[in-house]
């Protein structure tokens, strides 16, 4: 029997994980050979939600020529596992912009724009009648709030609210209570170094001739990340010379305070600031009110570089 892996993209977050154990789970019920797969390293904040609900995580896919994938929680080929163009995608659920991945056949194809996957699949049990076990909706509760921000982002949806109302009830958590202990893990760096921070949560973007990547450092303390600026800054001049970026925006998001700093890497960093309405001064500019990359950030700079 070949096996179909459930993936979500490169650098992946809780969101693209368990979104991908949770289909998995739901397909497995009438096809055995689905099975959840990563692309990547476990972020801390997908460790713990992972420990905390006594999940193992999926196992790594690090070469998917000639497989079969079901894509969820992306859509593009510049973020997808490795070998992905040789692969047969099978299926597609997200919630992102609608990217350029395609199919040969006619796939089944969701993609809605809600706050998390996590949100999408938990409805999808729903209208397979799937009862969701606790740790599964624990799963897709973790995804949902870890991308909602604790449904705070304006990415968020009634939508969000009431799937999410719902999985902390069949999971048996208080959403607040445990939406605070995320945003802890989320903001813990640990022994992060300048580069890992950069590149720790980082999407890639191909619009018109450009390359641009984009990352998202989500922290409830953003102090310690901007006191090591310069080594931060030095980073993101090593990954643009490395991979060939015409830009690469790095933001520091303060969920707390619901706003971003970002700072900027790359040849064409003075198309960045008229794009995001900012002033950049010393290659960093503050953003306020800006929490999502997604609806905030990567719009914009599309419009600008396309
Ligand atoms: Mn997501």
């Amino acid at each position: 029997m070949t096996t179909t892996y459930v993936i979500g993209h490169q650098a992946p977050d809780t969101d693209a994980v368990c979104s991908a154990l949770a289909y998995a789970q739901l397909k497995a019920t009438d096809d055995a050979s689905v099975t959840a797969a990563r692309a990547g390293p476990l972020n801390p904040e997908t460790e713990f939600v992972l420990e905390y609900w006594n999940v193992e995580p999926p196992a790594l896919l690090e070469d998917a020529t000639d497989e079969r994938l079901i894509l969820v929680d992306h859509n593009e080929h510049s973020q997808t596992v490795e070998g992905a163009a040789a692969a047969t995608i099978v299926e597609l659920v997200d919630h992102h912009r609608l990217g350029d991945v395609t199919s040969s056949e006619p796939i089944f194809c969701r993609i809605d724009p809600v706050g998390s996957t996590a949100t999408i699949i938990a409805d999808l049990f729903a209208d397979r009648g799937v009862t969701l076990d606790r740790q599964t909706a624990g799963l897709l509760l973790s995804g949902l709030l870890s991308d909602t921000v604790v449904l705070r982002s304006p990415t968020t949806t009634e939508r969000d609210r009431t799937v999410a109302e719902r999985l902390a009830e069949i999971a048996d958590v208080d959403t607040k209570a445990y939406g605070k202990t995320l945003l802890a893990q989320k903001s813990k760096l640990g022994e992060k170094s300048p580069r890992e921070m950069v590149l720790g949560d980082f999407k890639e973007f191909s619009f018109g001739e450009s390359t641009l990547g984009v990352g998202q450092i989500e922290t409830v303390e953003p102090a310690p990340v901007v006191e090591q600026r310069a080594a931060i800054l030095s980073a993101m001049d090593a990954i643009v010379a490395e991979r060939d970026y015409d830009v690469l925006v790095l933001l520091v998001t303060d969920l707390l305070e619901e706003a971003s700093r970002a700072f900027v890497a790359g040849e064409q960093t003075d198309r960045v600031g008229p794009a995001l309405d900012a002033t950049f001064t010393n290659r960093e500019a503050f953003l306020p009110g800006v929490l999502s990359r997604k609806k905030q950030v990567v719009p914009p700079l599309e419009s600008a570089f396309r």
